[in-house]
């Protein structure tokens, strides 16, 4: 370490760290060596600054222009580095180079994100999540491009900006931030009514996952697999998270946006650091056009799910996620995803959402990134195929903004004849290893015209809502008396409750009762709701995903002056023998002394993290110390919390006052502290109506 030297007397006081073996001289971004890092330079000690100073001018300018313009959508993100693995081969299905051979790695950057909130915004509001992988194939780069829900609000992309724009902050008064319970999103939603599906999912506890490893992928449309006789299947990808699906109660979520907005990103970070790498597989669903033809829905339609009780998900591979970004801004903030971005075995369905994507996301990169050179950032570049082929890209396109490369020779077309004498002719097509698309058949009128097909915008949000769980089924209807309760246009909420009855009549009758308001008409629909079989596997609560476990999961623990030294010490190693993570929490987070008379620093303070922030709650107080807590508002509410957010609570026979004063009552999930490993790994469901009264 260097140490901070005052240069001299006389030299304002002010400090310097110098140059040693360990510290390299500080330069300018053109080299030159600086000389002093903390002042301008200005004529005599009290004198005016000289426009003459380069190395403050240059730091100066570059810290002026250090932001970019953050994404239109999805602004707030964090990613990830890891793997692809594939654990079976489709090689009869695609010619795509990573499934081809079972135990195959491929690198991969993924990136999470909220949608309407801007860079700066919390990670847990109520919002769909972005789940973006970029496949850094030796075939060239493939962005799977998804979301944390299988389907979306529009049929059509050209509705993209409308959505947006409605869902975003007001145009006028320039509120609310990272929020959709205001008149302009409900307005636009109540005018369409395609959007009602995706509605009943960004109602439900989907949009408030617990960490990114507790949540779903899906790449929403239908696209295509191409294999080696040119044959395509169509193709719905779906990534299943390890550590099972999990989310919050509305309460928590909220409170989690106040204790710690970076709650999600932090958790990434602090779970790849002690090794519980957050884990999915790649699941497929393959289907032909007879298939499709047969479904009482379109496949090219967005707002449509194909039921996993229809067509099983086909297990094909794993992503494991290991290393976080050595920079934000190098890495998350300049990768640039891009759907159209696919390689070799991999194709386009016509569904016109899909299309309108392919246009958007590398002209948004253009104003974003600033250059069509943003495929040169270490990030985006291809360096799959760097290793296979010695070079990332090999084409004729030269120059633009902030060209990194230095070409040689004089190639810059195609095609020359330049290798005739002796010159470097640069790259050339192959018709067998290059990217072919699929020769779909397609004629037609040219029209702007929604298919007859996509009419049917209600049977499917039925179909979810009657598939989830009674708890799942009460959070949508709360969720919606929430937001609708945020409209101030009463002829919205109206509105809404007239496409309500037609998704269910219990629904939208409880959410008129939450509203106060009588029941509309059902409003008209394009065509019949047909009554489809339920699918238990869009389930969180009681589904197939949902996972009964401490692996990867926080225990806090609260802890204070005496508490009992073997008490913790056990508890801790149970945690640990489970696959948990313990986090001592004490009023004072320097030293708590123990009751044998060690000490012991604790993880975190009492006031900065609430029970909130973790997954089950242990007390483990002296009597002494259980005494002063109960007057501590912060102490009392972690206990409070964690019994109103359903969460496991363990304590030892001193700490009952404080279970007391918190209105803590005996059930299943309140446990002495032997049986309170085993009762952390869920919440307690059954305890909501007693603490909450839901819609
Ligand atoms: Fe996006 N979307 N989107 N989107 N989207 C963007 O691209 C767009 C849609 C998704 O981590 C933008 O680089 C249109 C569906 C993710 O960097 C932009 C339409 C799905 C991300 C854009 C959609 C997504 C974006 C903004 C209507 C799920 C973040 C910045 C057809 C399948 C990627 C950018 C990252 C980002 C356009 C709809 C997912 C403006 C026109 C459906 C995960 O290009």
């Amino acid at each position: 370490m260097t140490e901070l030297t005052s240069l001299n007397a006389g030299n304002g006081g002010e400090t310097h760290q110098t140059a040693d073996d360990d510290h390299p001289v500080l330069t300018t971004n053109h080299g030159t060596p600086v000389s002093d890092n903390q002042n301008q330079l200005k004529a005599g000690p009290r004198g005016p600054v000289l426009l003459e100073d380069e190395v403050y001018r240059e730091k100066i300018n570059h810290f002026d222009h250090e932001r970019i313009p953050e994404r239109i959508v999805h602004a707030r993100g964090s990613a990830a580095h890891g793997y692809f693995e594939c654990t079976e081969s489709l090689a009869d299905i695609t010619v795509a180079d990573l499934f081809q051979r079972k135990g195959q790695r491929t690198e991969v950057f993924t990136r999470f994100s909220t949608v309407a909130g801007g860079a700066g915004s919390i990670d847990t509001p109520r919002d769909v999540r972005g789940f973006a992988v970029k496949f850094y194939t030796r075939e060239g780069n493939w962005d799977l491009v998804g979301n944390n829900i299988p389907v979306f609000f529009i049929q059509d992309a050209i509705k993209f900006p409308d959505l947006i724009h409605a869902a975003k902050m007001e145009a006028d008064r320039g509120y609310p931030q990272a929020a959709t319970a205001h008149d302009t999103f409900w307005d636009f939603i109540s005018l369409m009514p395609e959007s009602t599906h995706m509605i009943m999912w960004a109602m439900s506890d989907r949009t408030l996952p617990r960490t990114f490893a507790n949540m779903e992928g899906f790449g929403v449309h239908t696209f295509r697999f191409i294999n080696k006789e040119g044959k395509s299947t169509f193709v719905k990808f779906h990534w299943k998270p390890k550590a099972g699906l999990a989310s919050t109660i509305w309460d928590e979520t909220v409170k989690i946006a106040g204790a710690d907005p970076d709650f999600q990103r932090r958790d990434l970070f602090d779970r790849i650091g002690r090794g519980d790498y957050p884990t999915w597989e790649l699941g497929v669903q393959l289907f032909d056009e007879a298939f499709a033809n047969s479904q009482p829905y379109d496949v090219l339609d967005a707002t449509k799910i194909i039921p996993e009780e229809v067509l099983p998900v086909k297990i094909v591979g794993r992503m494991v996620l290991d290393r976080y970004p050595d920079n934000y801004f190098a890495e998350t903030e300049q990768a640039a995803f891009v759907p159209s971005h696919v390689v070799p075995g991999i194709g386009f369905s016509n569904d016109p959402l899909l299309q309108g994507r392919l246009f958007s996301y590398t002209d948004t990169q253009l104003s974003r990134l600033g250059s069509v050179n943003f495929h040169q950032l270490p990030i985006n570049s291809a360096k799959g195929r760097a290793a296979a082929a010695g070079c990332p890209f090999m084409n004729q396109q030269r120059d633009g903004h902030m060209q990194m490369a230095v070409p040689k020779g004089r190639a810059n077309y195609e095609p020359n004849s330049l290798a005739k004498a002796g010159e470097p002719g640069g790259a050339r097509e192959d018709a067998t290893k290059g990217y072919v698309t699929f020769p779909s058949e397609e004629e037609g009128q040219k029209l702007r015209i929604r298919p007859e097909s996509f009419a049917d915008h209600y049977s499917q949000a039925r179909l979810f809502f009657r598939s989830m769980d009674p708890a799942e089924q009460a959070h949508i209807a709360s969720a919606l008396v929430f937001e609708l309760s945020k409209v101030s246009l009463e002829h919205i909420r109206v509105a809404m409750l007239a496409n309500l009855r037609n998704v269910d009549e219990d629904l939208a009758t409880r959410v008129a009762d939450g509203l106060a308001l009588d029941l509309p008409p059902a409003s008209p629909t394009a065509a019949p709701v047909q009554e489809m079989a339920p699918s238990p596997a869009l389930r969180i609560i009681r589904g197939p995903l949902e996972r009964h476990t401490l692996e990867g999961r926080t225990v806090g623990i609260l802890i204070a002056d005496g508490t009992d030294a073997a008490e913790l010490k056990s508890l801790k190693k149970a945690i640990k023998a489970a696959g948990g993570h313990a986090m001592t929490i004490a009023p004072k987070v320097g030293k708590v002394p123990l009751s044998d008379g060690s000490a012991i620093a604790a993880d975190a303070q009492l006031f900065g993290q609430p029970s909130v922030t973790v997954d089950a709650c242990a007390v483990v107080l002296s009597e002494k110390a259980a005494g002063k807590l109960v007057k501590e508002a912060a102490a009392v509410q972690w206990v409070m919390d964690a019994f109103g957010h359903l969460k496991a609570i363990g304590f030892n026979a001193a700490a009952k006052p404080l279970l007391d004063k918190a209105g803590v009552e005996a059930d299943e999930g309140v446990t002495d502290l032997g049986d309170f490993v085993e009762a952390a790994k869920k919440r307690y469901w059954d305890r909501e109506p007693n603490v909450r009264t839901l819609a």
